[in-house]
């Protein structure tokens, strides 16, 4: 795909595909970008990644949550190359499509670097940090390196999404303890869409239970994240664990009030 078409729908996205994520709460779409692309961003992607990193303590150092990955927020505000490929108007369309809406906004970005050794990601729900309307979000996960079988993708709980709160509270042990044994105890499968070449890119939904094995090789895992949320959901009364992204992620914008600051530009149409 040449540059020019990061900015129109994709092909890629199928009724199929839109069916499967308003069901099952997760899609994986395949060829969502050509590989040149994703090969042509990384490195400015990585450079960012390494050069706003605030966590500097060596890993052994660091609690569950700490192991999982490297996260910088946001890079589409450090770098004109890094909005080009947040705001890419192929995965916003995709993320419209998937919500059923006719417009979305960026709520923010993050980049998600599993290191060599980096630990499991525990089970959580994304929306239990944000105070934004049930069914209003997507996050779109986007592999800027092959994910073998080895690293593996996410592994989600399908239909989780219907369920709103879990009440697991935010990412950490005792989320996945409790995630864990719910599963095991309800006879759920954990489903994972496995090895992922560059371009494929998974999508879940706010609610939706997922988690990550650890990283067992000697490469890091490097994706871009994107999450978007349907233009005009509301903003709700934050929870204690959401008082954190109001006051970060919109832009001054209060509860009862729409998603529509600044830093929440429109992404698609
Ligand atoms: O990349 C990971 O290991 C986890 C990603 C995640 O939890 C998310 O994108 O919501």
């Amino acid at each position: 795909m040449a540059k020019g078409q990061l900015h129109e729908p994709s092909p890629a996205v199928t009724p199929e595909m839109v069916h499967a994520y308003q069901r099952d709460g997760h899609v994986c779409i395949r060829g969502l970008i050509d590989t040149e692309t994703v090969l042509n961003y990384r490195p400015i992607i990585e450079e960012i990644s390494e050069s706003w990193r605030y966590e500097k303590r060596p890993i052994e150092e660091r609690e569950t949550y700490g192991k999982a990955f490297l996260q910088v927020h946001n890079i589409w505000q450090k770098s004109m190359l890094c909005k080009e490929i947040v705001f890419a108007k192929c995965f916003a369309h995709a993320a419209s499509q998937l919500l059923g809406v006719e417009s979305v906004r960026i709520y923010h970005d993050q980049t998600l670097f599993k290191e060599p050794g980096g630990g499991h990601t525990p089970w959580h729900q994304d929306q239990t940090y944000w105070p934004l309307e049930p069914g209003s979000t997507v996050t779109m996960w986007l592999p800027l390196s092959e994910i073998t079988e080895e690293v593996g993708s996410m592994y989600f709980v399908s239909g989780s999404h219907e369920m709103g709160e879990f009440g697991a509270g935010g990412i950490s042990d005792s989320s996945h303890d409790k995630i864990q044994k719910w599963i095991d105890s309800n006879g759920h499968i954990p489903f994972t869409h496995g090895a992922m070449a560059l371009g494929d890119a998974t999508f879940h939904s706010g609610f939706t239970l997922h988690s990550a094995k650890p990283n067992p090789t000697l490469e890091t895992r490097p994706v871009l994240t994107v999450i978007y949320v349907a233009d005009g959901a509301e903003i709700l009364d934050p929870t204690p664990m959401q008082e954190f992204d109001l006051k970060l992620w919109l832009g001054g914008r209060q509860p009862g009030e729409t998603v529509s600051s600044e830093i929440n530009p429109q992404l698609y149409p």
